[in-house]
């Protein structure tokens, strides 16, 4: 039951690393190729075969940037550049991004690499990259104007330093940043501990969190919002066409989540509680390892956490704010509850005959609603389950814990068959007495008279 999009994805992927087989050709060459991705799939890279081993990360609906040895530096070659970023099945973004999309492709490597890092500008205005968390020299930490001058259109920077932890970090602009990330220009940035038996996990996922204000029927991003984006990303990806988080039973599992939208995101995940093992500034020692159900991902910030996937079915991970599981909507919708629009809807339909009215009894029923959108636009929410509509986008996607998924697979499984007796049901025989509180007033539930 794998759709197109979900048969291209993990595993798939290799296919659709552009240019990747004339990547060891270019040894001896000023420049290292830049590689491109033309997909927004989940793409799984390989461990490495040398050096130093670690299990690389999943970036979800993105991938890791390849580089090449050279004389002992690992070489990296970033391309800002305008992409066309597909948000979701039938909605592309014309943003602004790396290598042909945004977000950018994850940069992995080890602590104690010296990285070379040459990024070169198409976009029509400077730029740079700030290397968000690293500690390296201030001369490469990428703010415009006070780090060094801006990369003007056309012309190639080099940032040279050395890892000198491990951790989880992110890139992004110090340049006109307004305009840049609200384009969707940013990635992140794994260093894997030197000493691979160091915190290891068998599943280590990455999410960044961004948003854009892109109106209904448009593809250009609105650059000057504020506070009211319209769609909640991951790695500029919305639900229903977020990639699940596919995990073997028993499983060491690590997610990683960065935030650089302009508002906190309470990332919560059902059924397990999990504990914070890592910030931007570094690992938490097991013994201030604190648990969680929601983990609050501050602005500018990233937080990782750990859990042991015991328990199997599907589960959802979102952000608790209930407006960031929502695509494109208009914020001036009034609120129709308990509103009985039946006669207006009469008249309206007078001179309107498609005219539907909506929100009476919650917006629920939009999930199942077809409603003709304009181009390039997919509704409010609109993802599927198998007992029915999600009502659900944005910022949600489900973490499908499985018996038996082998080591390097993340296809989805599909959805979990709940065992008899596991599952919520209809009630039809006779409902027992319930009690109710039809007071206005709060009434304090007496205490037991005390004895002795
Ligand atoms: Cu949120």
């Amino acid at each position: 039951m794998l759709n197109r999009r979900q048969l291209l994805g993990a595993g798939a992927a290799g296919a659709t690393l552009v240019s990747s087989q004339a990547w060891g050709n270019t040894l001896n060459m000023g420049l290292p190729e830049a590689a491109q991705m033309d997909s927004a799939a989940t793409a799984i890279t390989p461990r490495p075969s040398s050096g130093v081993d670690y299990n690389p990360v999943v970036t979800l609906n993105g991938w890791t940037l390849p580089y090449r040895m050279n004389n002992g530096v690992k070489e990296f070659h970033l391309v800002a550049e305008p992409v066309e970023r597909e948000l979701a099945d039938g909605m592309i973004a014309h943003l602004w991004g790396y290598n042909g999309q945004s977000t950018g492709p994850t940069i992995e490597a080890v602590e104690g690499d010296r990285v070379r890092i040459y990024v070169t500008n198409k976009l029509p205005e400077n730029t740079s990259v700030h290397w968000h968390g690293l500690i390296l020299p201030s001369g490469m930490d990428g703010v415009v104007g006070l780090s060094h001058p801006g990369i003007k259109p056309g012309k190639t920077f080099v940032y040279e330093f050395d890892l000198i932890k491990s951790g989880t970090f992110m890139y992004h602009p110090h340049a006109d940043e307004m305009v840049q990330m609200a384009m969707g220009m940013m990635g992140m940035f794994v260093v894997h501990p030197k000493d691979p038996t160091f915190m290891p996990v068998d599943r280590d996922f990455l999410i960044m969190l961004n948003a854009f204000d892109i109106d209904p029927g448009t593809y250009v991003p609105r650059i000057m919002t504020m506070s009211d984006f319209n769609l909640w990303t991951w790695n500029s990806r919305i639900f229903p066409d977020i990639d699940p988080l596919v995990v073997n039973r028993g499983d060491k599992v690590r997610v990683r989540v960065g935030n650089l939208t302009m508002t906190n995101h309470p990332i919560h995940m059902h059924g397990y509680d999990f504990k914070v093992t890592c910030t931007d500034g570094g690992w938490v020692p097991e013994s201030a390892q604190w648990p969680e159900v929601s983990i609050d991902i501050p602005v500018g910030a990233m937080r990782a956490y750990e859990f042991t996937a015991d328990h199997l079915g599907d589960w959802a991970i979102h952000c608790h704010k209930s407006h960031h599981t929502m695509n494109a909507m208009g914020h001036d919708v009034p609120t129709f509850i308990g509103v009985n629009k039946e006669q207006l809807t009469k008249k309206i339909r007078s001179f309107q005959p498609d005219y539907m009215p909506m929100g009476t009894a919650g917006m629920g029923d939009m999930g199942e609603m077809t409603m003709e959108l304009p181009d390039n636009t997919i509704p409010m929410m609109n993802g599927w389950g198998p007992h029915g509509p999600i009502e659900m986008g944005g910022m949600f996607s489900v973490v499908k814990v499985r018996e038996g998924i082998e080591a390097d697979n993340y296809e989805d499984p599909g959805w979990y068959d709940n065992p008899p007796g596991e599952q919520a049901y209809e009630w039809t025989g006779e409902l027992p007495e319930f009690a109710s509180n039809d007071s206005p007033k709060t009434i304090l539930t007496p205490r037991p008279t005390q004895k002795g």
